[in-house]
């Protein structure tokens, strides 16, 4: 980890405002074209890219640089059938009761049930877990700060740099989600936050014909 008493100066490329128009728009482009999925195809990833994936998600900004994350990869089919078997317990129970009617009916467009296939399916499972605190040498547990800001924006990184590798992924929410916990026998200071299946698309695979909130509805300029 970085000494933050030592100070390097920030070089970066600038770039003209023609330029940088160019960047933005075809950025923008570019990522409104990304769509969760989940029908994926079970052709293999190779790790390298899932750990540039990875590395990409960790240049996220954390509160005081603890980086407070940890990004399981799962490519092992016995632990991929131990995933899907307690999600889809526990997915099964709360589409059966647990989530409200209205909840249900919001979820309907989407087209989700409490059935997973594609836990097992997907070349890669990426289960994050935030860090709520770090244990000191002298076992003394130390807070960290705006965890789930600091995970939440790893996520974001993470998911642009899977679409920028021409995959896909699905943002999964287990609910709850303890059993990765076990399955993966992370230590007390971690939680699951999300597990997001990472692979390319079936061949066949739909998603639901959603359009994004313009820039007027989703902004106000002062
Ligand atoms: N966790 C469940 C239900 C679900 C909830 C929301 I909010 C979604 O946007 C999608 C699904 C599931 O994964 O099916």
């Amino acid at each position: 980890m970085s000494n933050a008493n030592n100070f390097i100066p920030y070089q970066r490329e600038t770039f003209d405002a023609h330029t940088m128009q160019e960047r933005a728009r075809s950025f923008y482009t570019w990522m409104d074209q990304r769509r969760t999925v989940r029908d994926f195809a079970d052709t293999p990833v190779p790790k390298e890219v899932i750990e540039d994936i990875i590395r990409t998600a960790s240049t996220a900004p954390s509160g005081a640089h603890k980086q407070p994350w940890t990004f399981c990869a799962v490519q092992d089919p016995a632990i991929k059938t131990e995933i899907r078997k307690a999600a889809e317990e526990e997915e099964y129970t709360s589409y059966h009761g647990r989530m409200s009617e209205r909840w249900l009916k919001d979820l309907e467009p989407l087209g989700t049930d409490w059935q997973k296939p594609f836990l097992e399916t997907v070349p890669w499972l990426i289960v994050v877990f935030k860090k709520a605190y770090e244990v000191g040498a002298d076992g003394e547990k130390q807070n960290n700060y705006y965890v789930n800001e600091s995970v939440g924006l790893a996520c974001g990184f993470l998911l642009a740099a899977i679409h920028h590798a021409g995959l896909v992924a699905l943002t999964h929410t287990p609910s709850p989600m303890n059993f990765l916990t076990k399955i993966l026998d992370r230590p007390e200071n971690e939680r699951p936050f999300l597990l997001i299946p990472v692979g390319y698309p079936a061949a066949d695979a739909q998603v639901p014909d959603l359009s994004r909130r313009p820039l007027e509805e989703i902004s106000r300029f002062y």
